[in-house]
């Protein structure tokens, strides 16, 4: 998106540009100093961008509008704030006559947006400032019928928890067997919400929902009780059970490295030694990474272990930062030795995991491929895993 603003200012100096999204929200100063772009919208753009184009129609080029940031007189133009929607439920939906035929994507829904958590990694609640707001279970409904009229029957839910209100959701698995509707769902869930309502995901697994993804994060008590993650290892223990009673997919995130005084070798042993012992469908493994508006990130930077701001490395493969306990090497080693030593426990378990996965239309086909190209590249052939990952 840089490189992509930089050309255009370059080729059309005269044009307006304008940016949005979490890191734009979090780092303008920088955006703007390096990419000259016009305006940065921070926090959602639904309504302050048609806000700013009705102004700049008008030729009111510097218009104070909330949450958008530009250079004025030498400085920034920032009242400060982040712009947030009271109501989300009256979005239009997306309508097909204004996208090209030649275009196609898979819908994606989004019932809620914001998280009332605030895990110290994550940058959901600062962008949305610990706010949670849910769309109505009939606008989310007549949205799904609008996207199978298209004839898509394959949904997943970009809220970043789309279980939380756990009777908003009994609600939609509800309207989905009132209306008799027919489609797949994916969406993320928590340790915690799974363990108080195991009969609520076995009404998922009945109404079309074919993958969980849930963070567990680490295995080592203090890290997570650090985290803010608010689940504890027996809950987890209790999760994994459930799910596997389920026929649904299931995901688990895990972060290696923490940042604090736990990243020591033995605790990155601990913590794999863990994650290989649960029975747990596919595991995502990304090294901690200090993400702008997060807590990790403002903890680290004032203690000047932010090794560098190449944002390209912010992939959640690389060690941007400088852990205490050892070096930045070990972590970024450790990497891929997790993911087979992960995976590798599993044993011939894998084969049914993928086969039911395939079935239940939980994941793509070429996604299983390109991982299991990724691990015949570092394994056999011996390249670099970071450099695999990105081809
Ligand atoms: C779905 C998703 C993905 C999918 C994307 C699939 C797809 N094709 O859409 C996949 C799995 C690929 C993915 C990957 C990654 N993701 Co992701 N992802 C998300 C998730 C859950 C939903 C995104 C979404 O649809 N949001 C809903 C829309 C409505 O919100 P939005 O995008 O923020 O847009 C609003 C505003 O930001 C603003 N806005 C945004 N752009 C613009 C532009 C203009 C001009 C204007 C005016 C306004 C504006 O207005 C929008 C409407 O209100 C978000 C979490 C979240 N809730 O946003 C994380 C999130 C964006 N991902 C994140 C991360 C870290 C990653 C990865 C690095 C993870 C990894 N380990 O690899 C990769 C990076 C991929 C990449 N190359 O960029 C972080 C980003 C953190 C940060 N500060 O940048 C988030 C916020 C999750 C988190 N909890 O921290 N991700
Ligand atoms: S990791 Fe999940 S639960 Fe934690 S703050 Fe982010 S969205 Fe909320």
């Amino acid at each position: 998106m840089r490189d992509l603003l930089i050309y255009i200012k370059e080729k059309y100096p005269e044009l307006k540009t304008i940016i949005g999204g979490h890191h734009a929200t979090f780092m303008y100063k920088e955006v703007i100093a390096e990419t000259d772009v016009s305006y940065v919208c921070r926090g959602e753009g639904e309504e302050v961008f048609t806000q700013l184009l009705a102004e700049i129609e008008k030729g009111n080029t510097q218009p104070e509008i909330e949450g958008i940031v530009f250079k004025k007189d030498g400085d920034f133009h920032n009242d400060g704030k982040i712009a947030i929607m009271e109501n989300i439920e009256d979005l239009p939906l997306i309508t097909r006559d204004l996208c090209d035929p030649q275009f196609t994507f898979s819908p994606k829904i989004v019932s809620s947006r914001g998280c009332p958590f605030h895990c110290s990694f994550c940058s959901i609640s600062a962008f949305y400032g610990g706010s949670y707001r849910k769309r109505s279970v009939k606008k989310v409904i007549e949205e799904i019928k609008e996207f199978k009229s298209w004839g898509e029957d394959s949904f997943w839910f970009h809220d970043d928890n789309l279980t939380l209100d756990v009777a908003w959701m009994n609600d939609f698995c509800d309207a989905i067997e009132a209306e008799g509707l027919k489609f797949n769902y994916n969406c993320m869930s928590r340790v915690d919400t799974i363990c108080k309502n195991p009969e609520l995901f076995a009404r998922m697994a009945k109404t079309g929902c074919s993958l969980v993804s849930i963070g567990i994060e680490s295995g080592i008590p203090e890290v997570l009780e650090k985290m803010h993650k608010k689940i504890n290892v027996d809950q987890i223990l209790d999760a994994i059970k459930i799910m596997n009673k389920l026929s649904i997919s299931h995901n688990w995130y895990m972060i290696l490295g923490s940042g604090d005084e736990f990243d020591t070798p033995e605790h990155l042993k601990t913590n794999i030694r863990f994650f290989s012992k649960l029975p747990l469908g596919y595991v995502l493994i990304s090294i901690l990474t200090p993400f702008p508006g997060t807590e990790v990130y403002n903890n680290l930077k004032a203690e000047n272990r932010i090794r560098h701001y190449n944002w390209e490395d912010y992939d959640a493969m690389h060690c941007v930062y400088e852990p205490t306990g050892f070096s930045y090497e070990v972590l970024e080693k450790a990497l891929p030795k997790a993911y087979l030593k992960v995976y590798l426990s599993k044993g011939w378990r894998l084969i049914p995991l993928f086969i039911q996965s395939f079935k239940r239309k939980a994941m793509d086909p070429s996604a299983i491929g390109s991982a299991l190209k990724t691990m015949f590249k570092y394994v056999f052939l011996r390249k670099n895993f970071q450099e695999t990952l990105k081809k």
